[in-house]
């Protein structure tokens, strides 16, 4: 990857290109652990993880919640116009991933080209900054992982977008999903991700929810369709949050999501976007989501965050966790690893992080902690110990009746026949706490 900063302004001049150092260095502004190059299993650590920065949060969000304004200041932020403010925070956005390197990043339409008067105005914006995009992709070799539009934030969407109670209001989110779409094609962005943000109810005293889940559905379907006319040859994600911002978002979580899917056919583009923090909402754990996915075939790409477990909102932190990490890479071995996909930094700075270089300690901890995660997840498969012991647990289904039951070949009559003369069976340890250990002895032992 080039080492990159256009023209007029360098955003973070203080801060050059991060390099690992190893675990005993001083310097807080390099990886520990984060190794690009280093071989883990068969493929290179960053072809593993496939690092993204989410545009939105590093560069839009400035510290604004519902108590105060920003604090976080944004020096791309200036220009004579909408326009120019905008080329200035992309120019900001590519010297950052750069300087870090990610080689992946991730947007909403909203977020790198502002909204003109008319969905036209806004179109002609957004080609404007994707030529941008397009130029500084090709100069630094950083890559789309996903694109996606923001049919959320326009008071316009305050009852939805694609379940918009008003026709009107699903045309115009049309809009800008076919633009976005574009967008994505355009730049060769891996995937489109479809997160539903208003896509819910309040109450169900004014909701008819069949009409809203079919509205999305025929929504979904057209706009793969278009996609897939147009040359869109990446995948479909959707991304699954059970609240918030409405009190119950359609997609709640990943085992609803692949329901919903199935239902209404769209089971063959569409995987899941699994976000760490919304998992913690669903009253999920987060390897949960991750191994249901991989289990069914629909593991797609990942938000990586984390919550606060004491709060019941999306806090959306960088994530620090080795074990969470580990487990999530465990299931993420599970599903094949990622192949359009990546671990995409759904993460912003605390309200009172505002040095500038904040924004790279906090990427820097998020990537040192999933390449932490995956060294273990690979010592777990390498050691054996755990695969082997899940293995033999359900040994008994590899061969005589066991192995017709799972066939389909015994009748419940049969089953039960048999089960007359099992006597006393089923008394054996699930061992749960010897492999918690041998997963800590890991985790030290790195
Ligand atoms: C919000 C979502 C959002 C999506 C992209 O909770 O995580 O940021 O990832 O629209
Ligand atoms: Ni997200
Ligand atoms: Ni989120």
């Amino acid at each position: 990857m080039a080492d990159y900063f256009i023209g007029n302004k360098e955003y973070f001049p203080k801060i050059g290109k991060i390099k690992y150092e190893g675990p005993k260095s001083d310097n807080p502004l390099s990886f520990k652990y984060y190794d690009p190059e280093k071989k883990v299993g068969k493929k290179k650590m960053k072809d593993h993880l496939r690092f993204a920065v989410a545009y939105w949060h590093s560069f839009c969000a400035d510290g604004t919640d519902p108590f105060g304004s920003a604090t976080i200041p944004h020096p791309w932020n200036e220009g004579k116009n909408p326009i120019e403010k905008a080329e200035n925070k992309m120019d900001a956005a590519f010297e950052f991933f750069t300087k870090l390197g990610a080689e992946y990043y991730a947007f909403h339409d909203r977020d790198i080209a502002p909204e003109g008067d008319t969905p036209a105005e806004s179109e002609a914006n957004l080609k404007l900054l994707v030529k941008k995009a397009k130029k500084l992709q090709k100069a630094t070799g950083v890559k789309l992982l996903w694109g996606t539009a923001n049919v959320f934030t326009n008071p316009r969407f305050m009852n939805g977008a694609a379940t918009n109670p008003e026709f009107g209001v699903v045309a115009l989110a049309a809009t800008q999903v076919k633009a976005a779409i574009d967008a994505t094609i355009e730049l060769g962005g891996q995937g489109y991700t479809f997160w539903g943000g208003r896509e819910g109810y309040m109450s169900l005293l004014n909701t008819d929810i069949k009409k809203e889940k079919d509205h999305l559905a025929k929504f979904l379907t057209i706009s793969r369709d278009y996609a897939r006319k147009n040359g869109f040859k990446g995948a479909f994600y959707i991304e699954p949050k059970p609240m918030e911002p409405t009190k119950h978002q359609y997609d709640f979580d990943v085992e609803t999501v692949i329901g919903f899917l199935r239902h209404y056919g769209l089971d063959k583009d569409f995987r899941v976007n699994i976000e760490a923090n919304h998992a913690e909402l669903a009253n999920h754990d987060f390897a949960h989501e991750l191994e249901t996915a991989a289990v069914s075939g629909f593991f797609g790409s990942v938000d990586a965050n984390r919550g606060e477990p004491r709060n019941g909102w999306d806090t959306d932190q960088f994530p620090n966790n080795y074990y969470e990490a580990a487990l999530a890479m465990l299931s993420i071995f599970k599903a094949g690893g990622f192949t359009t996909g990546g671990l995409n930094f759904d993460s912003k700075l605390r309200r009172n992080s505002i040095d500038p270089a904040d924004l790279f300690l906090a990427h820097i901890g998020g990537m040192d902690t999933f390449a932490v995660g995956l060294e273990i997840a690979q010592r777990i498969i390498d050691d054996g110990k755990i695969p082997s012991f899940v293995k033999s647990r359900y040994k008994s289904f590899n061969s005589g009746d066991g192995a017709k039951f799972e066939k389909g070949e015994l009748t419940l009559d049969a089953l039960a026949a048999l089960g007359t003369k099992y006597g006393k069976t089923g008394h054996t340890s699930g061992k749960q706490e010897y492999l918690e250990n041998v997963l800590n002895q890991y985790l030290l032992g790195l």
